[in-house]
């Protein structure tokens, strides 16, 4: 590899100027739905002499501000992109043109698009302009940050996750651990990380706490969903009525016959009337508004979300589990999350444990 150095230690090579990529991506997390976090470097004589990320749908790509960084030095130069360079006209005209006209001798590419638009001719416009393309460097890093976004373009439906606290022995444990939602704590991570919330409609507390997190890039927070499914679940309604502009948005789902029963008014609240309330409907809803990835929150009235969870898991919506363990022996069976039938054979696979403070967070995908 002509473009592999070593300084102070660190191997740098394609795999290198790819995870700088996708730390630049990052930086746009929970801002860039229905689009992939995109990040790219361009790389000239082992000097990177330009950067970008793509920071909002509508906004241009990760190419365009790299390129614009590096100016002319991104003659000849290697660029590095986490996905597959566009080549279509949407909201922003064709990366791989940006690329062409910059010309740049090398594209390496993290992962190709799955948009069907895109995929795979970015790579071919490339190749056909005569410039040397990489593909699949760092591939794994470079899908699971845009689980969200593959998913929503494979299957028409958002990403949804499923989390939950459990004792050590398995019960299920209707809280998060402590500092889990201080800035920088997993809890306000996923916060970011997700572009929805399902939530038991019992957390209005939690609600309005949320609601004062700032969040540190500046991202849109998680639109929290709400399910009402009686009329006593309207005082989470007045709490969220007082919503300023910045705070998220909240949406309440309801049965059509309840609408009149809670006197729903609206302003900071957006109610979304369903004939029938069900997971399938509520996924719909996201896609259509642009989610990609939702996030099934049990905590609070579990009984409320226990539905979705079924049907989460009976029709496949489901694609993850995040559980956090506690140090807690708990001897509430009726909420063990084990007992569930539906939970009984299903195998998880790709299972990971984190170690947070004295806490353990199992990741794992179905
Ligand atoms: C890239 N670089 O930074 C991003 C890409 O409507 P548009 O023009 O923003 O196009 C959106 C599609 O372009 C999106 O669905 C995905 O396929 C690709 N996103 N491509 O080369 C980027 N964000
Ligand atoms: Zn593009």
């Amino acid at each position: 590899l002509a473009s592999m150095r070593r300084e102070e230690g660190v191997v740098v090579d394609d795999s290198f100027y790819m995870r700088k990529s996708v730390e630049l991506a990052k930086r746009a997390i929970g801002c860039t739905s229905p689009n992939p976090m995109v990040g790219c470097v361009i790389v000239k004589d082992g000097d990177i002499v330009g950067q970008g990320f793509h920071p909002k749908a509508g906004q241009p790509h990760a190419e365009v501000f790299a390129l614009r960084d590096a100016g002319e030095l991104a003659e000849n130069a290697t660029a590095y992109v986490s996905l597959e360079p566009c080549n279509h006209y949407g909201r922003t005209p064709p990366c791989t043109e940006a690329l062409i006209k910059a010309k740049v001798k090398r594209v390496v590419v993290g992962m190709v698009d799955p948009n069907p638009i895109v995929s795979s001719s970015g790579i071919s416009r490339l190749k056909d302009a005569g410039i040397d393309v990489t593909v699949g460097v760092e591939e794994e890093l470079c899908k699971k940050m845009n689980e969200g976004f593959i998913h929503r373009m494979l299957t028409g439906k958002p990403f949804l996750a499923l989390r939950y606290s459990m004792s050590v022995n398995g019960c299920f444990l209707d809280k998060i651990g402590e500092g889990a939602s201080d800035s920088g704590g997993y809890y306000s991570k996923l916060l970011q990380e997700y572009d929805a919330i399902i939530l038991s409609s019992s957390l209005s507390d939690e609600l309005s706490s949320i609601s004062s997190q700032e969040a540190t890039n500046g991202s849109i927070q998680p639109i929290q969903i709400i399910v009402a499914s009686n009329a006593q679940q309207s005082p989470i309604l007045a709490s969220s009525n007082t919503a300023e502009e910045s705070s998220p948005k909240v949406v309440l789902f309801t049965a059509k016959e309840l609408v009149a029963e809670s006197g729903i008014s609206s302003s900071g609240v957006e109610t979304v009337v369903l004939e029938k309330i069900n997971l399938d409907s509520i996924l719909d809803y996201c896609y259509n508004r642009g989610l990609c990835s939702v996030l099934l929150d049990l905590r609070g009235n579990v009984k409320d979300l226990e539905v979705f969870l079924r049907d989460g898991f009976e029709q496949k919506l489901l694609q993850k589990v995040i559980i956090e363990v506690l140090p807690e022996w708990s001897t509430k069976d009726e909420r063990q999350i084990a007992s569930m039938k539906w939970l009984e054979s299903k195998q998880v696979k790709d299972l990971q444990s984190k170690q947070l403070g004295g806490n353990v967070l199992l990741e794992g995908y179905l």
